[in-house]
C-alpha cells in the first residue's frame, strides 16, 4: 500500500504524506511514493502541486528516518540520500509546488518544506532544524536552501539551538509566505493553486527554473568545497555521531563530548 496519497483536479496536483505511525519519517519507503507520485503528476501536466500530510495531524513530518542513517564512516546525506533525491524533485518539478504544513516540521522535512515554491501554514505550526541534536552533518545544498530562506543569523539561531521557531515569526521572516488558520487553509491553498494553474504554465516553469538555477549560483571551488567537506567528515567519523543515533533509538538524551 503506498505511503502517499494523490488528487488531481483539473491541473491541480495534491499529494499526501500518509505514513502516520512514523509521523511521516522520510524513509526510503516514503521517499520512493513521493518519487512516483511527482511522475504521475508530472505526467498529468499538473500545473500547480499541493503537498501536505492529512488533516489535522500533530506532525507533518518528523524529518529524514533516523534509522536509516549510516552507523557512521560515510557521509549520511550523500547524494543518493532518500531525502536529498526528493528535494531535488521539487525543484526539478515544472509546476510550482505548494507546502500546506499543518503540525510539526523537523529536520529535514524543514528542508523538504522550505525547498517547495511556497510555504502556507496554520499557526500551531513549528520548524526545528534538527542537525546538531543528533550530532550529523548537514550537507552543502540543504544548508544553502535555508541560507536561501532566511536571514544568516536565523539560521544561525536555528541551526546552533535545534529549537522550533513558529509560524508568526517564520512568517515575519518570510520562510512562510502566509499563515491561515486550519479551518481556512485548504481552500485559501486551493485558491492560489488554481490561480497560478489558469497563468502561463510555460512561463511559469521558465520563471521557477530560472529562479532556481540563478538563486543556486553560488559559484564555489573546489578547494572551498572540500574544505567544508573536511568539516563534515569530522562529525560524522566521530563517536558524537553514534551518540546522536544511539540516544535516538534508546529514546534518551544525548551526551556529548566533542570527539
Ligand atoms: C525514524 C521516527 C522519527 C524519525 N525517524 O511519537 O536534519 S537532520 O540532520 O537532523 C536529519 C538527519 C533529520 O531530519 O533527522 C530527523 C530529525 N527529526 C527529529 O528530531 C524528530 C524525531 N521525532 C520526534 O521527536 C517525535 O517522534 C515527535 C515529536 C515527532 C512525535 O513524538 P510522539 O511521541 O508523538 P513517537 O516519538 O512515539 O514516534 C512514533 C514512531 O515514529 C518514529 C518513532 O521512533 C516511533 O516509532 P516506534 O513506535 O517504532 O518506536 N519516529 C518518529 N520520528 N525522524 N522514526
Amino acid at each position: 500500500m503506498s505511503l502517499v496519497t494523490t488528487d488531481l483536479a483539473a491541473t491541480v496536483g495534491t499529494i499526501t504524506m500518509n505514513h502516520g505511525r512514523k509521523h511521516n519519517a522520510l524513509s526510503a519507503a516514503l521517499v520512493d511514493d513521493l518519487l512516483a507520485a511527482f511522475d504521475v503528476m508530472e505526467r498529468a501536466k499538473a500545473r500547480a502541486l499541493v503537498l501536505r500530510a492529512p488533516k489535522g495531524v500533530k506532525v507533518w513530518s518528523a524529518g529524514h528516518d533516523v534509522k536509516e542513517l549510516p552507523a557512521g564512516g560515510r557521509d549520511p546525506l550523500g547524494w543518493n540520500d532518500p531525502l536529498r533525491t526528493v528535494i531535488r524533485r521539487i525543484g526539478d518539478f515544472p509546476a510550482p509546488v505548494i507546502a500546506l504544513v499543518e503540525g510539526t516540521v523537523w529536520g529535514g522535512a524543514c528542508e523538504l518544506a522550505l525547498s517547495c515554491d511556497l510555504v502556507i501554514a496554520t499557526p500551531e505550526v513549528t520548524f526545528a532544524i534538527t542537525p546538531a541534536k543528533l550530532s550529523v552533518p548537514y550537507n552543502v545544498t540543504g544548508l544553502l536552501t535555508f541560507m536561501s530562506r532566511m536571514p544568516l543569523p536565523v539560521l544561525k539561531e536555528m541551526a546552533f539551538t535545534g529549537e522550533p521557531v513558529d509560524a508568526a515569526r517564520a512568517l515575519s521572516l518570510g520562510f512562510v509566505n502566509h499563515v491561515q488558520q486550519a479551518a481556512d487553509i485548504d481552500a485559501f491553498v486551493m485558491k492560489m493553486a488554481a490561480r497560478i494553474a489558469l497563468n502561463a504554465p510555460l512561463s511559469v516553469t521558465a520563471m521557477k527554473r530560472s529562479i532556481g538555477i540563478l538563486a543556486a549560483a553560488s559559484p564555489l571551488p573546489p578547494i572551498m568545497f572540500e574544505q567544508i567537506q573536511g568539516e563534515r567528515r569530522k562529525v560524522w567519523d566521530s563517536t558524537d555521531y553514534r551518540e546522536g543515533m544511539a540516544a535516538f533509538l534508546e529514546r534518551r538524551e544525548p551526551v556529548y563530548k566533542g570527539e
